[in-house]
């Protein structure tokens, strides 16, 4: 006979899998997390470039990264205040396609993303290359709202979402790690939120 103690299934099953641990699903809501005062900035003279050890350094005006071949994201973001938004969708470009225009030195490690506002944050190469990276200025089908980054920010979205700087402003390509903004303050150096890797650590 089955105890009657036993642990309903219907509570495992509540869980949803695509929450990592220790997080919860916001919903229909998007928080907006940001650290500096939120920047207007004006497609006309908005740039993202890449530089550091490439070949050949590169800006794209707003215009220009438009005629990059178009990619998305369909999927989930974790923030590490523990907040996760689940099934939600981004459009822009595939980092993979901007760092084919530079190409990459071989002795390239790690990235730092840096923000119009001076923000940045670090991550090594291979998370931003093979599909996990995408410079975006569409969200749900809808133009990026400048409180979330807007015109254009980075989406890693395998890593904690303070890794996808808000208005992006480029890449730059070391041999060596470099901490960034949060990286400084006490934040984990690569933030897998399925590792639960919140702060230093962890
Ligand atoms: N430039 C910039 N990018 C940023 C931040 C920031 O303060 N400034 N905050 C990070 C953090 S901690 C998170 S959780 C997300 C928040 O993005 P959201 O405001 O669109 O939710 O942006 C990340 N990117
Ligand atoms: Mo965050």
């Amino acid at each position: 006979m089955a105890s009657p103690f036993r642990r309903p299934a219907s509570r495992v099953a509540d869980r949803d899998p695509r929450l990592p641990p220790g997080q919860y699903d916001t919903g229909t809501s998007f928080p907006v997390l940001t650290a500096e005062v939120t920047p207007r900035l004006d497609t006309s003279t908005w740039t993202f470039r890449i530089d550091g050890l490439v070949a050949e350094p590169k800006s794209w005006t707003w215009a220009e990264i438009q005629q990059v071949p178009g990619s998305r994201y369909d999927g989930d973001i974790h923030c590490v205040t523990t907040w996760s938004k689940l099934g939600t969708s981004f459009r822009g470009v595939s980092v993979d396609d901007l760092l084919a225009a530079v190409s990459v030195a071989p002795e390239a490690t790690h990235v730092v993303a840096w923000s119009h506002t001076g923000y940045t944050t670090n991550l090594p190469l291979g998370d931003v290359t093979g599909g996990k990276a995408w410079v975006v200025w569409e969200h749900e089908g809808r133009p990026l709202p400048v409180e979330h980054g807007g015109p254009a920010r980075l989406l890693v979205p395998h890593l904690y979402f303070w890794k996808s700087a808000k208005w992006v402003a480029g890449l730059r390509i070391l041999d060596h790690d470099e901490p960034g903004f949060w990286e400084t303050r006490g934040y984990h150096d690569r933030g897998d939120p399925w590792l639960e890797q919140r702060y230093a650590g962890d």
